[in-house]
């Protein structure tokens, strides 16, 4: 529907919406204003209209979403990598906020240089270690630092990739992301397991928001305006997929959180 008043309106607002088209048209009918010419002028300003209705997207600037990025066995492959991370150095913990020390819905552990941490005293950071081994984070995967090539056009590779996995009942409330020294990187989300239902906003708190249904596979990535707006995970749909081992929903989230050193 959309690829055809795409193509049609796109005819339509270059040629027909012309006025001195439809003069010259009502001309070629003796100046009479025939049936057929009332019927052409109605139809391309209907056209025109649903043109513009569908190029319009109810995201913020800079919110791209890629549908089914990783195949079946891309997404095997990076749950492999992450199951490897878990039982090793880098086990899932429960993060805790600031402050209250609430505990946050989903468990964590990072790949990469640094990883993303929270706790009562501590706040929201960015660590080298993981916060109960003490152990350096894992490696990022290739696959990771592939998309982040293919996906951005962010000159150095992403230093976090945060795994959260959401179990029965967890979500995320709304945020932007701003912990990072360079709030201006793009972010890649990847999603793997149970759908959820994906939810943003605009770059104030409250306000209009818009949903989108994340399934395993997809992958947002957050740039420009969007890169600042309020996002988060209000539903998931818990047992729809089987293929995380013990249930639920990981999300990979990769950032970049030091300016690029200048040469
Ligand atoms: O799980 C998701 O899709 C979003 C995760 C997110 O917004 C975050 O980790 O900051």
């Amino acid at each position: 529907m959309c690829t055809f008043f795409e193509g049609a309106g796109q005819f339509v607002s270059n040629f027909y919406s012309l006025p001195g088209i439809w003069v010259i048209f009502g001309a070629l009918q003796g100046g009479k204003v025939g049936l057929l010419h009332i019927f052409v002028t109605f139809s391309c300003i209907f056209m025109d209209f649903a043109y513009k209705c569908s190029m319009r997207t109810p995201f913020p600037k800079g919110f791209i979403y890629k549908p089914e990025y990783f195949d079946k066995n891309g997404q095997i492959a990076l749950l492999d990598a992450v199951a490897h991370a878990v039982r090793g150095d880098a086990p899932f913990w429960q993060p805790t906020m600031p402050r209250t020390g609430q505990p946050l819905s989903v468990v964590m552990s990072n790949f990469g240089p640094l990883g993303w941490v929270t706790d009562k005293d501590g706040g929201y950071r960015y660590e080298t270690r993981h916060p109960k081994t003490g152990k350096i984070w894992p490696l990022m995967p290739q696959a990771l630092l592939d998309i982040w090539d293919d996906l951005t056009d962010d000159p150095a590779p992403p230093e976090a990739c945060l795994i959260n996995w959401y179990r029965e009942g967890s979500r995320m409330g709304m945020h932007v992301d701003l912990d990072e020294h360079d709030v201006n990187a793009p972010i890649v989300s990847i999603s793997l397991g149970d759908p959820a239902r994906y939810r943003i906003g605009g770059t104030a708190r409250g306000g209009t928001t818009h949903s989108l249904k994340l399934s395993s596979g997809d992958v947002v990535v957050l740039t420009g305006e969007a890169r600042h707006c309020y996002h988060g995970v209000d539903k998931l749909f818990y047992g729809q997929s089987t293929l995380v081992p013990k249930g639920g929903r990981i999300n990979l989230t990769l950032r970049r959180v030091n300016h690029i050193p200048k040469t």
